[in-house]
Formats: structure tokens, sequence, C-alpha cells
């Protein structure tokens, strides 16, 4: 065995490979803690976040991130990449019997790229699209005019009534009929009701669309039946795998298998580049906790949660969108007490308590400002909290929004928060 002197260490830059990170870069290494230290400090209620677990996190740190893997297990356009197979392979496997899809294709970086890829596969520039409003509730990247998807595509909208806030069927026929549009998307980032995944793929076979449903928000309720799956309804579903997943930030398609080899295509060499391997190695870890039956009792948990939450918020006075929950998530209309979305953001971030302002059906403010703020459960519920600490929670954040920001009740919120915290460590 040849031991390499200092030498010829520093010659060949070698030393640098195993240099802790605190003596390399101090300001990131710096960063992670803090954030490390607000993350254990902090009341997570961003519906779309989560804590993942320290096995997804080692498979996101390994080596695999050093590989390059265009292609698909057993077609690879690189040497080396017999592991990459094997870890691929099993991500397939796993998503494949997690969801009872026929075809499962763990590549996506992101959900955006996710969505990307199905349009590309079936879709034409000019195309018409329909998807959900994002300010009733869609996403982004369902045909939002900013977003490549409401640029590359004819869109229209569709969106939930004033009376109910729930979701129109009935109008979404309509708007279908009239616009034939190639595909119907559904999936939602801030709609806490069960969505009828049966009756859309009535409405786009009544008007010959194919149907895609992104369960983004909504995938671990799926999985674990807390919320009916799409999946023997769509064509595709599509989703990120960070959110209820409780996995890496990415995507990932599953589709019929008529599509398998168009999807393939689509997202390499058609969107994507070399895959993420380390991020796929993460997803596959995730993938199995999913399997798992204590994230059955996870999930069934973040549900509970969110309703218990729900209603103690509304016990506080603030008005919910459509009145509830059925899964992860509720929309508080705190412009009801006449604080905006912006203002209530940020008194409950100074007292530790992260949120996200959200517009809601028919919002009177824009985008930026918004009358709701978007509560969620996952976080929450990972770390260990259940129906008693909502309650809590509940009247901390109305104490926040109620003093609309006073410092010394932000100052005593912020400290019972780190008490409540200190209960439930994470990392
Ligand atoms: N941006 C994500 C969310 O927070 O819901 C998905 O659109």
């Amino acid at each position: 065995m040849t031991i390499l002197n200092d030498e010829r260490l520093a010659a060949t830059g070698h030393d640098f490979l195993h240099r802790p990170l605190a003596e390399v870069d101090p300001e990131i290494a710096q960063a992670i803690e803090t954030e490390t230290r607000r993350q254990n400090d902090t009341v997570e209620l961003i519906a779309s976040e989560n804590h993942v677990s320290k096995a997804v996190l080692t498979a996101m740190g390994s080596v695999f991130t050093n590989k390059y893997a265009e292609g698909y297990p057993g077609k690879r356009y690189y040497g080396g990449c017999g592991p990459t197979d094997v870890v691929e392979t099993i991500a397939i496997q796993r998503a494949k019997e997690l969801f009872g899809a026929e075809h499962a294709n763990v590549q996506p970086h992101s959900g955006s790229q996710a969505n990307m890829s199905v349009y590309f596969a079936m879709l034409k520039p000019g195309d018409t699209i329909m998807g959900m409003d994002l300010s009733h509730g869609g996403h982004l990247t369902h045909g939002h005019p900013l977003s490549y998807s409401g640029r590359d595509f004819k869109v229209v909208a569709y969106g939930v009534r004033k009376e109910d806030e729930l979701i129109d069927y009935d109008e979404m026929q309509r708007i279908a009929e009239e616009a034939q549009p190639r595909m119907i998307i559904c999936g939602a980032s801030a709609y806490s009701r069960v969505i009828d995944f049966k009756r859309i793929r009535e409405i786009a076979d009544g008007v010959g669309a194919l149907m895609m449903a992104d369960i983004a928000h909504i995938a671990g309720l799926v999985v674990t039946g807390h919320h009916p799956s799409p999946v023997p309804y769509a064509d595709f579903v599509t989703t990120t795998t960070h959110k209820t997943l409780r996995g890496p930030r990415a995507g990932l398609v599953l589709c019929k298998e008529k599509y398998a080899k168009d999807l393939d295509r689509s997202v390499f060499p058609g969107v994507q580049g070399g895959p993420l391997v380390h991020i796929v190695a993460a997803k596959a870890v995730a993938l199995k906790e999913a399997l798992s039956a204590e994230f059955k009792e996870y999930q069934g948990q973040v549900a509970r949660n969110a309703k218990t939450l729900a209603q103690a918020v509304a016990n506080t006075g603030f008005r919910i969108v459509s009145g509830g929950t059925d899964n992860h998530l509720f929309m508080t209309d705190v412009f009801s007490k006449g604080i905006t979305g912006k203002d209530g953001q940020n008194m409950l971030e100074a007292a530790n308590i992260t949120v996200n302002k959200n517009t809601i059906p028919f919002d009177q403010n824009k985008p930026m400002v918004a009358s709701g703020i978007r509560i969620g459960t996952p976080a929450v519920t990972t770390r260990g909290m259940r129906e008693a600490d909502m309650q809590t929670l509940a009247t901390l954040i109305a104490r926040v929004l109620d003093a609309k920001g006073d410092a010394g009740v932000i100052a005593e919120v912020k400290h019972d928060v780190k008490e409540l915290c200190d209960r439930f460590p994470i990392y």
C-alpha cells in the first residue's frame, strides 16, 4: 500500500477530500448549524414542508452525487453504473408497489420537471390544457401565465364555488365541453377537501382529454389510504417526494404502461440530463419508509392533527376556508379579523411559528399580500405532536395574531414555542 506524503497530497489536491466542512467553508457550515437550530426551535406549519429521516439525509449526502448516469437501468451512456442501476431499479419497484402503478419514472429533479415531462410527452405547443386556478388553490405549473405551462399552452382554468369554496365539478365539465382541452390537470397546493378523481376522469372522457393528477401535496395520504388514489383513473400521476411523502426534495411520475416509453424519453433526454443519483437513492429510502406500517399510522395522525388544529383555530374566531379540512392542511382567512396574510405570516415568524401567506378563493388582496395563511401538519406530526399539542398551537397562533404583532406578546409566545419544541426534538 502506498501512503501519500503531505507534499503529494497537497500537489494532487487530495487533502481537500478529507477536510471538514467547518474548515473548508466556515460560512456555509455556520449557516447549516443555524438552520438546524432554527428547525429544532420552530413550529413548522408550512404545509409543503417536512423533516426527513437521518436515513434519507445520509442517502442524499452519499457518494452517488459523483456519478453521471444519463439513461436508464441497463441502458446508460456512461460506464460504472452498476450500483446506480441497483438504486434506480429498487426506487422504481418501490414506487410502483407503493402507488399500485404500472410504470414509474423516478428521475425528475422536481415537481415542476415531473409535470413538464408529462406535458412535453403528450402535448404540442399551443395545445389547450385545463388546470385549477392558482388563486383558488391550484399549482403554478398547471397553467399559470408566469410559468412555462402558461406560456407554451393555451390555458383554461377551473376553480371553486363561491358559496362553499369546493371544486365546482359541474362548472369544470361545462368549461371542458366548451374549451375541449387536450389534457385536464388536477391536484392542488391549497385545497383542503377530497378531490373526486373519478368524476374528473368522467369529465376528461366526455371530451376525449388526457387526465393528469398532481398529488404533490397529498401523496402520503394517498399511499396510506387516507385520500382516494387517482392511479386507477389518471393517465399520469405526478408528485413531489418531499411533502407528505417525507423524502428528498424531488419528483416522480407514474403512468399507464402504454405511455411508459414516451414518458421516459420525455424525462431524459427531453427535459433533463443526468439523474441526481444521490437523490434517487434518497427517494428509494423514503419509498421504503412509506411502505411501512408506521408511515400509515403517521399519515393518519397528520390528518387527525389537521382536523383538530383547524377546529381549534376556528374556535379562536378565525374563518376557515370551506369550513375545515379532509387532508393535511387548511386555509385560514386571517383577513376575517382584519389581518393580511403577509402580516400574519411575519408576526407568526417572529414568534418562531412558520406558515405561508396564501390567497384564498376570490381574494380581494394581491398574492404578495393575500388574505389567508396556509397551515399544514406534516412536519409537526413527524416530530411527534398530537391532538393536545394542536390545541396548544391554536392558542399560540391566536395570541400572536390577536395582539396584532405586539412585541411583548410575541416574546412570550416565542418562549412557549421553545418549550413546546424542546419536548419534540428533531435532529
Ligand atoms: N410550492 C409548493 C407548495 O408550497 O405548495 C408546491 O406548489
